[in-house]
């Protein structure tokens, strides 16, 4: 079997995408997730320039040996545009070797684990009250899992809220926009709100928060010790990703469970983490951590050490990424969550799915493969619309922290 050819597809239905499609020289081609939120058409150069004239005659069966020639075999390697385009590969690779089996791609990963992948849903408000109603909604919907994120008292826009009456979209059209931040406000702020929504919604649902690195490790340490009566699920992301040792600090203050690594992309940025057990999920998602190859062997080293996958699954991830991980999460044994954010329903006019929610749970079928298709004709009528996730000050001006 041999790789003839592959493109990049992108599209923006809502928001924008990219997409491999590898062809063989038998009737079956593969689909890998390649969207780098608001760095697109970085990732698209990487892979027309670079990689698919590389691919072109090679077996795609070869996962693992195609994994270290575009790793391994590169001077340059990790960071997130490099590895979003490997992981882009190895997603069509591994989807292409399932098809060919005629096989759903879990078979090919460990099989079933479970039935039902558990999931959380976003809730935010613009205020406390909204924020509550709104995580109810979730609840209503079925949500077992919420992430709670709401407006603070006093700083003008906060991540992770909607504008408006719109649905919750990190990225902007155009250049950045800029954010105002206060620390002090926020710490201040957010145990009394999880202290409010734990009244209203009891103690079986669990409740998670995502900190968006925006934390010194001291301050991470006090807020993680001041939720603790809260039982979090876990709070995420609590200092900057790059400095791991930042986390035995919280650890040595805290046992509120810690989640980390939406913005890493290779194992080298866990090594500290798992080996000292300094979180207990693992949030890099296989389009931006080196697909499943690289996944599958993280998500062993962290079992060791009963550490957790749950995966980033925000609306910028495409539905090959959401099917892929589907699979990734029904196979192996230390699952812990996935990230749901539903897709707007345009973004189905271009993708056909292979996955549903129903009670809490998200279900895959089991068609061959990753199970998810593009339309390309449709994907044409979308054209790419340049957006950015927002850049973020402190209140005096000093660039921060997303
Ligand atoms: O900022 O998906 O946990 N989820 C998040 C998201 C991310 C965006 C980045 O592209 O933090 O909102
Ligand atoms: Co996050």
């Amino acid at each position: 079997m041999k790789i003839t050819d592959a493109k990049v597809i992108v599209c923006s239905p809502g928001r924008n995408f990219v997409t491999l499609k590898i062809y063989t020289d038998q009737d079956i081609y593969g689909l890998g997730d390649a969207t780098l939120n608001g760095r697109e058409k970085a990732v698209v150069t990487y892979l027309e320039d670079y990689c698919i004239p590389a691919l072109i005659g090679k077996d795609p069966r070869n996962t693992e040996d195609i994994w270290h020639y575009f790793y391994k075999g590169v001077y340059w390697k990790r960071g997130a545009v490099t590895m979003t385009a490997i992981s882009a590969i190895d997603m069509a690779l591994w989807d292409i070797k399932a098809k060919t089996l005629n096989t759903p791609l879990y078979n090919l990963l460990g099989g079933k684990s479970r039935n039902g992948i558990l999931v959380y849903a976003h809730a935010n408000g613009k205020n406390i009250n909204e924020a509550i109603e709104n995580t109810g909604k979730e609840i209503e919907k079925g949500f077992l899992a919420v992430r709670v994120q709401s407006g603070i008292p006093g700083i003008g826009h906060t991540y992770g809220v909607a504008e408006g009456n719109k649905p919750y979209e990190p990225a902007q059209k155009g250049l950045p926009r800029e954010d105002y931040w206060d620390s002090t406000k926020y710490l201040n702020f957010i145990p009394f709100l999880f202290e409010k929504v734990r009244e209203v919604v009891g103690n079986d649902i669990h409740l998670l928060h995502d900190v968006h690195h925006r934390c010194t490790p001291i301050e991470a340490a006090r807020l993680a010790k001041e939720l603790e009566p809260f039982h979090l699920f876990w709070l995420e992301d609590p200092v900057s990703g790059e400095l791991q040792e930042g986390l035995r600090l919280v650890r040595q203050h805290s046992v509120t469970p810690i989640a980390i690594g939406e913005v890493f992309n290779t194992v080298y940025d866990y090594t500290t983490l798992i080996t000292e057990q300094l979180i207990d999920y693992i949030r890099m998602p296989l389009v931006h951590g080196g697909g499943i190859t690289h996944l599958t062997k993280i998500a062993a080293m962290a079992s060791i050490y009963h550490i957790q996958t749950g995966f980033h699954g925000a609306t910028d991830l495409s539905p090959v990424n959401m099917a892929a991980a589907l699979h990734f999460n029904t196979a192996i044994n230390n699952f812990g969550i996935q990230e749901y954010m539903p897709h707007q329903d345009i973004v189905h006019e271009v993708f056909s799915i292979n996955y549903h929610f129903k009670s809490g749970y998200m279900y895959i079928n089991d068609a061959p493969g990753i199970g998810v298709d593009i339309d390309e004709q449709k994907a044409r009528k979308f054209p790419y619309s340049m957006a950015c996730l927002p850049v973020n000050r402190k209140t005096d001006g000093t660039m921060f922290y997303w």
